[in-house]
């Protein structure tokens, strides 16, 4: 899987969003994702208004900005159709079926109008897929599946790690691919791994968050799309380091698709 290139891995997706995403990561020649955890939306579109050409997925968590409101979607939307990127709300469903299916569609986000995709825990089920798909009758949708976290001390076993990609399995519709940190995770080429954790400048922060290098996570560990935040939001200059991520993560890439490693 690692060694095939992006372009390659467009006919081997049965998922729509997974199929744009390779498309763009090779028009645009980026794999960074910018995860935008700040709780003011217009420092949010300010920021993307800067950095979306570098981008290829914009990672959201829609319950901490403070205000919200249906303008911001809209302007999201189009910072989206003007750069060229997907939106993934990193909301994590972890309930049962019923609920993700409520959590999804209704209350004051409305998650299923707007995002492209969506990440969720395999804790409680299958039936937390069932719902997903159910709830995306526009067949373009998708959900990265989190089989792996990058926290220290996560319960996640190896074990658990399996039986989240075999379930996976059953939804190649729906399925984008897997929040996970190695590249034997999984082995099908046309779904994608995203792996956080990722910062130039840090080892960890204060709530047990573990960061590796670009070099580490996309040559050795196997990352297609890579999550920086804090990175690059909580730096001086976010729109020279967003530059200097996507070189940096694009040059790893291009070294492991080109069998130099
Ligand atoms: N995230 C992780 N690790 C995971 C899954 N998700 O850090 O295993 C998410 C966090 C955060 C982002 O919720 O939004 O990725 C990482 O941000 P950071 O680069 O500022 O640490």
């Amino acid at each position: 899987r690692v060694n095939i290139p992006f372009e390659k891995r467009i006919e081997l997706s049965t998922n729509s969003i997974a199929k744009q995403l390779f498309n763009i990561m090779a028009t645009k020649k980026t794999n960074l994702c910018l995860s935008v955890d700040l709780t003011s939306s217009t420092k949010i579109i300010d920021l993307l208004e800067k950095v979306g050409e570098h981008i290829c997925l914009v990672k959201t968590h829609i319950d901490i900005i403070e205000d919200f409101s249906d303008n911001f979607i809209m302007q999201l939307k189009q910072l989206g159709t003007k750069f060229n990127f997907l939106i993934l709300e990193d909301r994590k469903f972890a309930d049962i079926g019923n609920t993700v299916s409520l959590q999804y569609s209704k209350g004051i986000y409305k998650i299923s109008e707007w995002a492209d995709c969506v990440t969720a825990h395999s804790l409680s089920g299958e039936g937390i897929l069932k719902a997903l798909n159910t709830c995306t009758n526009t067949g373009s949708k998708g959900v990265f599946f989190l089989a792996e976290m990058s926290s220290e001390g996560n319960l996640i076993t190896h074990e658990y790690t399996e039986a989240t990609v075999r379930m996976a399995a059953k939804y190649p519709d729906l399925i984008t691919g897997f929040v996970c940190q190695k590249k034997e995770t999984f082995s099908n080429p046309g779904l994608i791994q995203l792996t956080p954790g990722v910062q130039l400048d840090s080892l960890k922060d204060d709530f047990g968050q573990v960061y590796n290098t670009p070099e580490k996570v996309v040559l050795e560990n196997g990352a297609d799309v890579v999550v920086v935040g804090r990175g690059i939001v909580a730096s001086k200059n976010p729109e020279a380091q967003a530059a200097i991520y996507k070189d940096t993560l694009w040059k790893c890439y291009m070294k492991r698709v080109s069998g130099k490693l």
